[in-house]
């Protein structure tokens, strides 16, 4: 018999072959002979889009016919990655696709590379929405992504005279195929102006909001499909524009050009993602950025609800709402304010809903990060929920008065209103306040919000505090970043590791077979070679793929003190200077990673490492020995090839300051060894590889807080330790900035005199524990058994762990599985 398969959903590679050309010609309206490669990407993108649209809204429908409850993860930032190949890999069409673009006479690759990420985030926290939402959709759990859809993402970055430069990331200037915009669901969302009291035809006192704007927010949604299952789930970022009735009033008066400004201040809200991670900017864009969203997605699912027939009193039974960090948090006052402004709920049932509905998940304990919004501003954006937040805390206030009785100290540290000097918003406190829910993100994480910032919290709500350990999702982070090391695992121990990533644990009895040890040598050094192609094409600079690659990549922060790394290579430069002949291990210092633009220390820390390689690299004592690199632009889409190409993984905070780390699992699941602090997850990290496959230093978080208690003195440490005098001493000569003495005198005096971060304090123990790793590396049969170790033994470290605990424990959900109808 004869079988026509359709264009837009058959497999066979004749198939295949038919709907890239189809869509090239009628999408890209372009002849094969004068097609781009961004022409054929495209072509290719909407090939393996039409091949997942029938898993989507079959999703959708099924989640609406079966009212099931559904996960709605909010968050300011989804760092999702290049979607293209993750597709083809959870498709399970990759094979297929890259024999149908070979014969075109296409290069896959080269394809491929064309798509420009979302960058949507700025570093740990937007991607670990991303590994999320993958492991949601893979698990079968109903879920949606609520963000905002930047028009311009985090900045690409350059580096010119060892500087970084921030260029805009136009990634939607030749078009987004991922997405479907939904004008259709568009919702209206009001800023400003001012409320007052009216009296409702039953005599009921209400209260109505007359705010000064009103904007328009339209939903754009990303298909995320699950890994060899059917289900796809949504993405739905929004998009700001102006309502048309405004422009309308303002161009019958005349005012063409009012009318027009207009549209370009209410399209300014989603214009631009923050680029600061970890440091506080309470600026009014970013205010209406987040209410904008939240209240955008809050529209959206009581819109949902009430489509299937059900009435809000059930609404916290359908929709588990989880509050990425406090971005989203304002959602609390404005579910409030929906339901009993909009929809006329008494105080009492509203707030039982919102309650049940949200969790909170905390990411940091840097104070400075934390988010508080002046009185002010809020009152003059936001002025019905400012309303809402004072009601919300005198009736915490109350509760808590009668558990503490007259302890004004005790209710001053917990209002959401903070009084100590200028007044502010805490949206940490509105976050715990309306959850039933609070989480931080590792155990050392959880332990110490329990104990500093969130403490009186903790007190008076023991039962809301969990832990949940973060985790990476191992089809980006191993099956599509590192399908050499994929192939030889899958060849001894079978596939299904890759949704059960405990299973990596049978690898544990191959550490002795010396064949196998051979080949994950072999293929460890294929990827340092990839990987030294890229940075000589990147850099110029000339690497030996044979050296320990030791990298450090991560956003560029003082607590993560890539500058500790950087004194550690001046230490190592002085000891080869003054021994030329010294028998060390080669090493490749690799960074990557951006700073925040407005962060002045965070980027003459980049230049400090830029200007030490260029000294080093071209030193002819040094020979191979060290190379220095700073790889430009670190993003999802650079990170792929270098955590499998990584022999030591750097994580190296101030013990107590980084909330889990995420890197630090890539690394290590892609056979990197680990040197690092007790801090974040690095703790169950080695717990779970074992203390002697890690190589652990520095100062406990314990022992930091002691240190600061008695008073810590850098120059104490400076003066008495030649080593770590001498490296500062070379910084302070001018010898790597062309004798300039006042460049890194920030950095220098900085250290010298405050050290906030405690990296004279840990600098010794440091060196020697990379004293012991270059030791280590030089038995390479055991090295390599501590790699395969260390990735045996990370199944903990899965997003899916992660997910299941968060569906147990927090949110209540099931899988519910798709069915295919044909
Ligand atoms: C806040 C207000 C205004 C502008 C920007 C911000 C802002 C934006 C991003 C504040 C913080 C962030 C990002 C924080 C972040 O990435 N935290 C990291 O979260 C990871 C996932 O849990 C952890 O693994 C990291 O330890 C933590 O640093």
């Amino acid at each position: 018999s004869i079988v026509v398969e359709d264009d837009r959903t058959g497999l066979s590679i004749t198939t295949l072959k038919r709907a890239i050309a189809d869509n090239l010609f009628y999408n890209q309206g372009k002849f094969p002979t004068i097609a781009s490669k961004n022409d054929y990407y495209l072509a290719l993108a909407y090939t393996v889009r039409d091949r997942l649209v029938h898993h989507w809204l079959n999703t959708v429908q099924t989640y609406l016919k079966q009212e099931v409850k559904v996960v709605c993860y909010l968050s300011a930032e989804f760092l999702m990655g290049p979607h293209l190949n993750n597709n083809l890999i959870n498709l399970g069409i990759e094979s297929r696709i890259r024999q149908a673009v070979e014969e075109l006479g296409l290069d896959f690759q080269e394809l491929v590379d064309q798509e420009e990420e979302p960058g949507l985030g700025n570093g740990g926290l937007g991607r670990l929405a991303a590994c999320y939402l993958d492991s949601m959709a893979t698990l079968e759990i109903p879920a949606i992504g609520y963000g905002i859809r930047y028009e311009f993402g985090i900045f690409d970055q350059e580096i010119r005279d060892g500087w970084q430069v921030e260029i805009t990331d136009k990634w939607l200037q030749y078009g987004n195929p991922w997405e479907i915009a939904r004008p259709e669901y568009s919702v209206q969302v009001n800023l400003g102006g001012h409320t007052e009291t009216y009296v409702d035809r039953d005599g009921n006192y209400r209260v109505r909001w007359l705010p000064d704007r009103v904007i328009k927010g339209i939903p754009y949604d990303t298909p995320i499909v699950g890994y060899q299952v059917n289900t796809a789930n949504t993405l739905r970022l929004w998009k700001a524009e102006a309502i048309e009735s405004f422009n309308f009033q303002t161009f019958n008066i005349g005012n063409y050009y009012g009318a027009v400004n207009e549209k370009i201040y209410s399209e300014n809200i989603t214009k631009v993602l923050y680029p600061n991670d970890e440091q506080l900017q309470g600026k009014q864009l970013r205010l209406e950025q987040q209410y904008f969203f939240v209240s955008c997605s809050l529209q959206d699912m009581i819109r949902l609800h009430l489509s299937t027939g059900n009435s809000l009193d059930t609404f916290d039974g359908k929709f588990a709402i989880q509050l990425n960090d406090t971005h989203p948090a304002i959602a609390i006052a404005e579910l409030m304010r929906l339901l009993i402004d909009e929809r006329f709920m008494d105080w009492e049932q509203a707030w039982s809903i919102t309650e049940k509905s949200f969790g909170y998940t905390n990411h940091t304990l840097l104070p400075e990060a934390l988010e508080k919004w002046s009185l002010e501003l809020f009152n003059r954006l936001l002025p019905r929920h400012l309303e809402i937040i004072y009601e919300i805390n005198r009736r915490f206030l109350d509760r808590v008065r009668i558990k503490y009785p007259q302890d004004n100290d005790k209710l001053a540290r917990l209002s959401l209103i903070d009084e100590t000097g200028a007044r502010y918003v805490r949206m940490a406190h509105l976050a715990c306040v309306g959850s039933h829910a609070i989480n931080g993100v590792a155990e050392l994480h959880t332990h110490l919000l329990q104990q500093t910032v969130l403490k009186d919290f903790y007190q008076l709500f023991p039962e809301k505090f969990s832990n949940k350990t973060n985790g990476v999702t191992p089809r980006r982070w191993m099956v599509l970043s590192n399908p050499r090391l994929t192939k030889l695992i899958c060849s001894k121990i079978g596939d299904s590791w890759i949704k059960n990533l405990d299973e990596l644990r049978k690898l544990e009895q191959f550490v002795d077979d010396s064949a196998f040890c051979q080949q994950w040598q072999q293929i460890k050094q294929e990827v340092k070679q990839d990987l030294a192609i890229r940075i000589r094409q990147r850099t110029g600079i000339i690497v030996n793929p044979n050296s320990l690659f030791d990298i450090q990549a991560k956003r560029i922060h003082e607590y993560k003190r890539q500058h500790l790394n950087a004194l550690h290579i001046i230490t190592l430069y002085n000891c080869l200077k003054q021994n030329p002949n010294l028998d060390v291990i080669p090493r490749t210092f690799i960074f990557g990673g951006k700073a925040a633009p407005g962060y002045w220390m965070a980027k003459l820390m980049i230049k400090l490492i830029n200007s030490v390689g260029e000294i080093v690299n071209q030193d002819p004592d040094i020979c191979d020995r060290m190379k220095v690199v700073f790889f430009p632009d670190y993003n999802v889409t650079n990170a792929q090839p270098i955590y499998p190409a990584a022999d030591l993984s750097e994580q190296i905070s101030t013990a107590g300051k980084e909330a889990s780390g995420t890197g630090n699992m890539k690394f290590s699941l892609n056979g990197a060894l680990t040197i690092g602090t007790l801090d974040g997850a690095n703790v169950e990290i080695r717990e779970e590889v074992g203390a002697e496959n890690f190589f652990l230093f520095g100062l406990t978080a314990a022992e930091v807080q002691q240190l600061k208690t008695k008073g810590y003195n850098p120059r104490d440490y400076y003066n008495s330790n030649p080593q770590l005098k001498a490296a500062i001493d070379l910084i302070n000569s001018g010898f790597f900035s062309h004798g300039d003495t006042e460049l890194f005198k920030p950095l220098t005096e900085s250290l010298l005199n405050y050290d906030p971060y405690l990296l004279f304090a840990d600098y010794q123990s440091y060196i020697d524990c990379q004293k012991k790793v270059s030791q280590a590396f030089r038995d390479r049969a055991n090295w390599t058994k501590m790699s395969i170790l260390n990735v045996a033994r990370m199944g903990k470290f899965s997003s899916d762990r992660a997910i299941k605990e968060y569906c147990r424990d927090i949110w209540n959900v099931a899988p519910v599985p798709i069915e295919l109808e044909d």
